[in-house]
């Protein structure tokens, strides 16, 4: 069958809440990625950082056969071989005492808002059903009824309330509108340390250290959605480290399998996570042995292969390369490590066409809001496949 068809089909039978290019893979490898038609691509979206490791990592893949021909799921209700081990490799990892397990990204941002919540009552004291999270205007962190009640993106939200309450939006990158928005029942402030859905937005050079003095001085917990810039993809191991930062709660998704499989973690040291009692919060499938052996392998792949470097050192040549191209459409190029933005003028005509040239041309990126191209393959990528692939983005963005 040919691409079109399957466009049809998809259009006919499944809902319309995505609006995607029209190229329909069959297959995946490394960087690249072939359609229907055979054509070849350069992935430059990586699953929104999902594939960080790149497609089809063969490492990750052996753990995934070996692991499901052994037994995939068990339920909490029992224990399983595979979670021990991901919990002990994941802290080694990261520095955090604890973690807990979910599947989707959205699941582990609702995970963590709860033991905010329990946070602020059994430990702060503050008085039931009154404790208030702080937000950032822009933010992305999901699409759960909760998650979306403080979302400032009308079209996300606005046909489908009535909404949670207790969550207070500031200006995101501003201190001062911080600073005024909290209370006595201020539990936590959640951000992404950089916005990616945003457009990637990177906030003022000493912002996240004065979020953190602030929670200090206040009794605040300062919770990070590292899902999208997590593990690698800025150049640290998590983008808060860029300002020496280190969150109570820390949330990581996407990448965490390498694409394979709906992996996502809460981490936090003992005296927080420690507050999770039986029954309390759990799901059929976070923590199941088969999504521990790929989080496993795939957070082996990022050690073993230097990705976090890889990361620093091509983003930084990337993003060089691009501020140097000199196009009348482009206002800014941004980012940190493989996490880039290029925002164009208002008058350039949306990026949405940019992309659609980019793809005819073996490029996969993709818009974010109107006006910003991202560019973010996965971190296994080449300089020389960077250098294949700068003259296409010049081209594409020196066309009128
Ligand atoms: C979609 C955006 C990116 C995230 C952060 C939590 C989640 C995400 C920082 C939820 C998910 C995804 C979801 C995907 C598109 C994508 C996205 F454009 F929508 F905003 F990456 F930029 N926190 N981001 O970025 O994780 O539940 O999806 O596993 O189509 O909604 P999830």
């Amino acid at each position: 069958m040919e691409s079109k068809e399957y466009i049809e089909i998809e259009e006919k039978y499944g809902a319309h809440n995505y609006h995607p290019l029209d190229v329909v893979i069959e297959r995946g490898e490394g960087v690249w990625v072939f359609d229907v038609e055979g054509n070849k691509y350069l992935d430059c979206l990586s699953a929104y950082s999902a594939l960080n490791q790149g497609h089809v990592h063969p490492k990750i893949l052996d753990a995934m056969i070996e692991q499901a021909k052994k037994v995939t799921l068990t339920s909490r209700a029992f224990r399983n071989q595979q979670l021990p081990l991901f919990y002990k490799e994941l802290s080694e990892m990261t520095g955090y005492e604890m973690s807990l397990p979910m599947n989707s990204g959205a699941e582990a941002v609702e995970t963590a808002i709860k033991l905010a919540r329990k946070w602020a009552y059994k430990t702060k004291e503050i008085p039931y059903y009154e404790s208030e999270i702080i937000v950032a205007d822009g933010n992305f962190h999901g699409r759960t009824i909760t998650i979306i009640s403080f979302s400032t993106e009308e079209y996300y939200k606005k046909e489908f309330g009535p909404f949670t309450p207790g969550f207070i939006t500031v200006k995101y990158g501003d201190l001062k509108s911080l600073e005024s928005a909290i209370t006595p029942n201020t539990a936590a402030i959640m951000l992404e340390p950089i916005q990616g859905e945003g457009g990637v937005i990177i906030p003022p050079k000493g912002y996240l250290q004065s979020v953190v003095n602030l929670c200090q001085q206040n009794n605040i917990l300062f919770i990070a959605d590292e899902i999208q810039t997590g593990l690698g993809r800025t150049g640290k191991l998590f983008a808060c480290q860029h300002e020496n930062v280190r969150p109570d709660m820390m949330i990581i998704g996407k990448a965490l399998s390498g694409g394979f499989y709906p992996v996502s973690a809460v981490l936090a040291d003992r005296e927080i996570m420690g507050l999770f009692q039986p029954g309390e919060h759990g799901s059929t499938f976070g923590g199941n042995p088969l999504g521990a052996a790929v989080a496993r392998a795939a957070l082996n792949v990022i050690r073993d292969e230097k990705l976090i470097e890889r990361a620093e050192e091509l983003g930084n040549y990337f993003i060089e390369e691009l501020k140097k191209i000199s196009s009348k459409h482009v206002k800014e190029v941004r980012g940190r490590g493989l996490l880039i933005g290029v925002e164009l003028k208002p008058e350039a005509g949306g990026a949405r066409r940019f992309c659609e040239v980019l793809k005819r041309k073996g490029i996969l990126a993709k818009e974010t809001h109107d006006n910003v191209i991202r560019f973010a393959p996965p971190l296994i990528i080449s300089k020389e496949i960077l250098d294949w692939a700068l003259p296409i983005i010049e081209e594409t963005l020196l066309m009128d």
